[in-house]
């Protein structure tokens, strides 16, 4: 019996075609995934017959639900390297998608959060599609927004990035193309054929950049209103603060029916991860690119020697309880010092890029 691969590449002429496939996992990324794509896209992007490369997910259901989260969590617990080998090759993944020099086209139907986003949100195109669900949860786990969070959350408009970050909120089709996680939306029924038409209109031309406009602008299709912009104003006002103790009092004092909604949410956070995602937030605006997924792989590194992130990965992987018991269990028992420590570099194990 021959194996099904985690991860495919195709050729349509000039187009290149990666589909992850695992399904059944919502096409979580795995090592293996990662070692495979990595070598893939260099190649791609030294060979002149290529033009573009186009990414999708295997299904109806999902792009990819994330990274193999739940086998790093075995890592950690047995004490093997894929706690540190994970991370460094997922995020050398993400830059290597962020310095691509050609056209990049992501076709982000159904889930596609946290190691998903990291595939996608870095290229040039992110077509959603109908049944797009968007978002960056891993405050819910005891981590961190991760995958170059630090560099494109804070580049959002307004607030949003700070917001996404530590609500975890799903964004559906016409939120993604609000925020910008999406570049633009074509109907699902339509995807196949965009696919069919860029390996066609890519022969023909030299400007490959141009011609993935102009084509994925004939597609472009338009997805209503979007929610989110009724609650762009409350976003702003109420997540104004870098502080999370700010924030909290914000959506206490507003008491509508939103702002109690994102309290509760923020309650069953991890208090470690909200307050690291801020101060993530804070420095990585500043940063380039590089230079925040070095901050990550620190980030990634304190979480993998903490606590939440067995506790997280437990409570909604392992025993579904959805009950985490976060150690500290107070956003005040989190010190600036506890925070300040994620940050710290790593000497020679840090993730640099040459
Ligand atoms: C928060 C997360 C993740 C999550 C759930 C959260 C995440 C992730 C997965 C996931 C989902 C399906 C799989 C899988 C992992 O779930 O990052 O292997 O098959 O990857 O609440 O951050």
């Amino acid at each position: 019996m021959s194996e099904e691969p985690e991860i495919l590449f195709e050729r349509k002429g000039p187009l290149a075609l990666v589909t992850l496939n695992r399904p059944k996992a919502l096409n979580a990324l795995t090592l293996g995934m990662i070692r495979a794509m990595q070598p893939q896209m260099a190649a791609w992007a030294s060979d002149e017959t290529v033009k573009a490369v186009v990414v999708r997910g295997a299904g109806e259901k999902a792009f990819c639900a994330g990274g193999d989260v739940r086998a790093v969590w075995q890592a950690g617990k047995d004490g093997d390297r894929l706690t540190r080998d994970f991370f460094y090759e997922e995020y050398r993944l993400n830059r290597t998608i962020h310095v691509f020099p050609k056209p990049y086209v992501a076709l982000i139907d159904g889930i596609v959060m946290g190691g998903g986003i990291g595939v996608s949100v870095h290229g040039s195109h992110r077509i959603a599609g109908d049944r797009t669900l968007a978002a960056m949860p891993e405050t819910a786990i005891g981590l961190f927004p991760d995958v170059g969070g630090s560099w494109f959350l804070p580049r959002l408009p307004g607030r949003i990035g700070l917001w996404m970050a530590l609500t975890g909120a799903r964004l559906k089709t016409a939120d993604s193309v609000y925020t910008g996680v999406a570049s633009e939306y074509v109907p699902s029924v339509q995807h196949e054929d965009l696919v069919e038409a860029l390996a066609s209109d890519l022969v023909k031309t030299d400007d490959a950049r141009g011609a993935v406009d102009a084509t994925v602008a004939e597609f472009d299709g338009d997805p209503g209103p979007a929610p989110l912009a009724e609650h762009r104003e409350e976003i702003d006002r109420l997540f104004a603060s870098d502080r999370i103790a700010d924030i909290l009092a914000a959506l206490e004092a507003d008491g509508g029916d939103w702002a109690k909604a994102q309290l509760e949410i923020l309650n069953g956070r991890s208090p470690t991860s909200m307050k690291v995602t801020a101060e993530q937030l804070i420095r990585g605006k500043d940063l380039d690119f590089d230079s925040c997924m070095t901050m990550e792989y620190r980030l990634s590194q304190a979480a993998m020697a903490g606590h939440d992130f067995y506790e997280g990965i437990r409570a909604v992987l392992v025993d579904k309880d959805h009950a985490p018991k976060w150690q500290p269990a107070t956003l005040a028992e989190v010190t600036d010092e506890m925070v300040e420590s994620w940050f710290r570099p790593l000497g020679e194990r840090d993730l640099t890029f040459g």
